[in-house]
């Protein structure tokens, strides 16, 4: 079991590796940001929002994040990684701990809309 972990693992770097000189970012310095997550620009696009759940959406958005762009150079990052601000599904998923909302942006559910929730 161990070794198929190792050579998975080693695998995997591999690619990567391969994969960051053949897209031209190996020596990039990457930071990644979870855009519901990082800063609320706007309340006005603050939907399905609850500070006191952290299943819910937080209020992050594609203006917090422009205006923090400054601060992400400041530490000495070269390229930004968001994640998805894609339209997402509308209705919550039941969880044991209550309602999961797609504040991560992998629901989609129209790949070429922009989620309101995530700013514009
Ligand atoms: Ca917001």
């Amino acid at each position: 079991m161990f070794a198929r972990v190792f050579i998975f693992a080693v695998l995997l770097f591999g690619l990567s590796s391969i994969s960051a000189r053949a897209f031209g970012f190996a020596d990039e310095i990457i930071y990644f940001v979870m855009v519901d997550r990082f800063a609320d620009g706007t309340t006005i696009n603050n939907r399905d929002v609850d500070p006191n759940n952290p299943l819910a959406f937080q209020g992050g958005d594609l203006v917090g994040l422009r205006e923090q762009l400054d601060e992400s150079v400041d530490l000495g990052a070269t390229m930004i990684w968001i994640t998805p601000v894609i339209l997402q599904i509308d209705e919550p998923i039941d969880h044991s701990n209550g309602q999961f909302y797609p504040h991560h942006g992998y629901w989609a559910s129209d790949l070429n809309a922009i989620d309101p929730r995530f700013g514009t």
